[in-house]
């Protein structure tokens, strides 16, 4: 095992990568930007290295800095979290290159995910279902995308192979739209992605988004932890993580994530990973595959009792997963409330300092946060502060202890989405479960205030 790893990240899953790191009796190295250099978490690090002003390009981003950092302070591994470097293939090249493990999947594998065409070509031949649409990208000529998009049905949407997370997409209702669409859209991919080309799908109108975990090691084993609804969301950003996802039927969420641990093995997949799902009509579509840590693991953690970042570092080191996929019971259910520093109904960003943090606790409450009274939240990133999770014997006991966990939640001096968080516990549709992709958008714009 590794005796000590650096954590190329910031924030709550800083924190808890460090957590991870101490109960496996790791060192923890932590890199902070200028920003983050008072912030507790850093201080509670075995060792920690500044590497750069607060702008992340200057520092969370930077790669020479983070791998310096690595060798100045001797770490044998890097663990990049969520957002930032975790999806870098070059940087998973350059930390290997460096003589460093990347504790993520080989930059192959992040490579082949990153590119959206060449991921739904390797699910679709791994026996993945996907959306229907293009076989590959999107050719030049204007009569083969007419007679694509004729064959797929109106409406579909342009992806670019370059994007993903909600990033380069166009929906076309119309064949007489549809040209200008597609060109529109690779003008925008290769400015943006450096990657101009696009791909079509049917365009499903009111689907859920529901993703399946896994688990990979390098000795051919693959397990997947079950599913997660992410559907509750606004602008690609994920507000309420549940699992498992109400009213999708067990046998199914089995086959397919048989599936895609079966895919995992056939792509020489190692350690966290995300299969993405649009999920319409009974029937599951693959859209993308994430090779990282998520926010939202802690959900899956709890309903299947296995640490996926313990895991993550156990698999990068060498280690056989320690389970099968036998062994792995789903029990309950699991609420994540993501607890954001911004106005709950404008979204506008509120930095600054918490004069009080008053955090809530009791039976099947988990709360991941680096934040503390007097703790200053930096206007340079992301305005997620942290994350309330709850568990229950049943979806009924999980939204009754994640309202109580609300309820006793107190964050004073900035502003919070803990009051949309307590109106959604309530919300007759929510409560009943299986909102779609559109819900929360909807639910805002026509909420009176
Ligand atoms: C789609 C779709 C409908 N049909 N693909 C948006 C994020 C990216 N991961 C894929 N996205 C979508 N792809 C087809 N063929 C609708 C979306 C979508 C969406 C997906 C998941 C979560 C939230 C979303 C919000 C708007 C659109």
């Amino acid at each position: 095992m590794f005796k000590k790893i650096l954590i190329a990240n910031r924030g709550e899953i800083a924190l808890r990568v460090q957590r991870a790191c101490r109960e496996m009796g790791i060192k923890a190295v932590m890199v902070y930007s200028e920003a983050d250099r008072d912030a507790k978490y850093v201080r509670l690090a075995d060792e920690s290295v500044c590497i750069g002003p607060a702008q992340s390009s200057l520092s969370y981003l930077n790669m020479p800095a983070i791998i310096s950092a690595a060798e100045v302070t001797d770490a044998e591994a890097i663990h990049p979290g969520y957002g930032f470097l975790s999806e870098n293939a070059d940087f998973a090249e350059r930390v290997e290159k460096s003589g460093f493990t990347f504790i993520g999947p080989t930059p192959e594998s992040i490579r082949l995910m990153g590119d959206k065409v060449s991921a739904k070509q390797a699910m679709i031949r791994a026996g993945v279902p996907c959306v229907p649409g293009s076989e590959g990208a999107l050719p030049d000529d204007p009569a083969v995308i007419k007679r694509t998009a004729k064959a797929v049905g109106y409406p579909v949407i342009i992806k670019a192979a370059g994007g993903g997370g909600g990033r380069g997409m166009r929906v076309v209702h119309t064949e007489a739209a549809l040209l200008h669409a597609v060109q529109t859209t690779k003008a925008e991919a290769g400015a943006a992605f450096g990657n101009p080309e696009v791909y079509m799908e049917k365009f499903l109108q009111n689907p859920r988004h529901i993703e399946i975990q896994i688990l990979a090691d390098t000795h051919r084993n693959a397990v997947y932890l079950g599913e997660r609804d992410c559907s509750m969301q606004r602008r690609h950003q994920k507000v309420i993580e549940e699992a498992p996802a109400p009213g999708i039927p067990r046998r199914l969420i089995e086959k397919i994530g048989e599936r895609c641990a079966t895919a995992c093995k056939k792509i020489g997949y190692r350690g966290a990973g995300t299969f993405e799902f649009l999920y319409e009509n009974g029937e599951f579509y693959f859209i993308e595959m994430n090779t990282r840590v998520q926010v939202e693991h802690p959900v899956t953690e709890w309903i299947s009792g296995v640490d996926i970042v313990r895991t993550q570092i156990a698999v990068a080191a060498g280690e056989k997963l320690p389970f099968t996929q036998r062994q792995i019971q789903l029990r309950g259910h699991a609420i994540e409330c993501r607890i954001n520093a911004e106005d709950a109904y404008k979204f506008t960003p509120s930095p600054g300092r918490i004069t009080t943090w008053h955090a809530p606790g009791g039976p099947g409450v988990r709360v991941d946060s680096h934040a503390y009274t007097n703790y200053f939240v930096p206007p340079h990133y992301d305005s997620m502060i942290g994350k309330i999770i709850v568990h229950g014997d049943t979806r009924e006991q999980a939204l009754a202890r994640m309202r109580t966990a609300l309820a006793e939640t107190v964050i004073e001096g900035i502003k919070t989405n803990i009051p949309l968080h307590r109106e959604l516990m309530v919300d007759a549709s929510f409560v009943a479960g299986g909102t779609n992709i559109h819900y929360l958008e909807e639910w805002l714009s026509q909420r009176e205030r």
